[in-house]
């Protein structure tokens, strides 16, 4: 059994003060830095948009931010303009430990498709390339933190278990954006796949 853990965009943009901020996200970063030493392996997400990113409501005249479009894809929600390439807000939090990070993950830098998880883009076909890293280093094991836990956790969580991983998500680690009932949604289909939610 090999161990990872896996951080979810411990970034400004999702902390106090930042574009797409979720409450108490800060609160979270000295828990995940003490956690780490237990792993074989620390992996880092980082949300990754290009300016005018399609999952930015401002890219879409006449729509307002936590409104939803269509996509070819599906159902999008549209955002904040938030973690564009080389921000401040796109940076991770000055006190999270990324000299640990075997491996940093970008995310949502194709413009037209954005990408909750850590594993696929939101078409949930287009390959992010983690789970060839994490197979060829012969990681069976998966412990997710970050935010947030009802989107980009979530979705790497039932990507991870879709494709025969043991994923746990620590939730005193996580915090939610919570967005018409998201949070609640988002737990039930964890444990309906079969994520440890502890
Ligand atoms: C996230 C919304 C948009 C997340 C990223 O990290 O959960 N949420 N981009
Ligand atoms: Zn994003």
């Amino acid at each position: 059994m090999t161990h990872a853990l896996i951080v979810i965009d411990v970034q400004n943009d999702f902390c106090p003060g930042g574009a797409l901020a979720v409450e108490d996200g800060n609160q979270i970063v000295g828990g995940i830095n003490a956690l780490m030493a237990g792993f074989d392996s620390v992996i880092l997400t980082q949300d990754w948009h290009p300016a005018g990113h399609s999952s930015f409501a401002s890219a879409h005249p006449g729509q307002a931010p936590f409104g939803t479009t269509e996509m070819p894809y599906g159902t999008q929600v549209l955002w904040p303009d938030h973690c564009v390439q080389g921000t401040e807000g796109a940076a991770f939090h000055r006190d999270l430990n990324t000299t640990r990070a075997d491996m940093i993950v970008r995310k949502g830098f194709n413009p037209a498709i954005d990408s909750y998880s850590a594993f696929f883009e939101n078409d949930r076909t287009t390959p992010t390339g983690l789970e060839g890293y994490l197979r060829t280093r012969g990681i069976t094991d998966l412990t997710l933190v970050g935010l947030a836990t009802d989107f980009c956790v979530a979705y790497s969580a039932l990507d991870a278990a879709r494709l025969g991983f043991a994923v746990s998500v620590q939730e005193d680690l996580c915090r939610a954006i919570d967005l018409n009932g998201s949070l609640a949604t988002a737990k039930a289909a964890m444990k309906d796949a079969g994520v440890n939610l502890g």
